[in-house]
């Protein structure tokens, strides 16, 4: 069977599946978000990781399907644990560079997903890297503009790599930045990380932007993040991305101290 029957095949079957990692909130120490991500769980129990079938995914046109499959995963898990009591709890998806170039389609395909599955929009948010937002910055701002006022939001993910110019990112109708991991992990033993993790909490905070790190792993790390005001911590340290029925769990048994 090639690749492409394959993954035809478990699009029928439905196996692309959202996992979740929780987003803390450090003002409340409660979970505010999670950020869902794509998972191919064939039959068998293996698990294709998203850096793997995504771009082939591009290739044979099979993103938007494979897209609508984990949004509607994402949305139907997190409309229930709203109602459950969990919440407000959001989620929030990343958008492929194929995606951000056909905003309207996209807009179609989240508007019904939303409407489809119940979630409010402004309990859904989606990610755009830094990269792909500046490689194209007209766009990146429709695409904005156009999800916000459906009252989605709107992040910029791993920020801090893509060379982003700061007067196009004021323009940006943005509602969070979330740190790259890279400038994380060495957080407490280099000066010029802490130093830009510093920066980039108190630019956002002047922008008037949520600000949420990534690939936080040890309690060092988080009490720096702490000191820095940062407003939310996304990382092994909290949890892996865990599959939807764990993710419940942590929320019924709430999140350990740290
Ligand atoms: O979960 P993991 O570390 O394997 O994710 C690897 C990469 O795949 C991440 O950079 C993530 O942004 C991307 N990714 C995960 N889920 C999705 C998805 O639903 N759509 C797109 N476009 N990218 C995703
Ligand atoms: O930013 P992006 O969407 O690429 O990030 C999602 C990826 O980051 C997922 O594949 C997830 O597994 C990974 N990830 C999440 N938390 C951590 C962490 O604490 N450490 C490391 N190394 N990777 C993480
Ligand atoms: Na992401
Ligand atoms: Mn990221």
């Amino acid at each position: 069977l090639t690749m492409r029957h394959r993954m035809r095949r478990a699009l029928e079957e439905k196996q692309f599946k959202a996992h979740f990692q929780p987003q803390l909130d450090l003002q409340t120490n409660r979970v505010v978000g999670t950020e869902a991500l794509a998972r191919w769980i064939d039959p068998d129990g293996t698990m294709v990781p998203p850096g793997e079938f995504i771009p082939i995914a591009e290739d044979y046109g099979l993103i938007d399907e494979i897209c609508i499959q984990v949004l509607q995963d994402a949305c139907r898990w997190t409309a229930r644990w709203n109602a459950m009591g969990f919440g407000p709890i959001s989620v929030a998806v990343n958008i492929s560079g194929r995606q951000f170039h056909n905003p309207r389609q996209l807009m179609d395909i989240v508007g019904n997903a939303l409407d489809l599955l119940g979630l409010p929009a402004h309990l859904l948010e989606l990610e755009l890297t830094e990269s792909t937002a500046m490689s194209d910055p007209e766009n990146a701002s429709k695409v904005m503009r156009l999800f916000t006022d459906r009252g989605i939001g709107c992040s910029i993910d791993d920020f801090g790599t893509g060379y982003s110019s700061l007067s196009v990112l004021k323009r940006f109708a943005l509602r969070k930045l979330k740190i790259d991991r890279s400038f994380v992990r060495d957080v407490t033993t280099d000066a010029n990380d802490a130093a830009i993790c510093a920066a980039i909490i108190a630019m956002a905070h002047a922008l008037n932007l949520k600000v949420c790190a990534e690939g936080v792993e040890t309690t060092d790390q988080l009490a720096f993040l702490r000191e820095q005001v940062c407003d939310q911590v996304q990382g092994f340290l909290i949890a892996r991305p865990l599959p939807p029925v764990d993710l419940e769990r942590l929320l019924r048994d709430g999140v350990p101290d740290h």
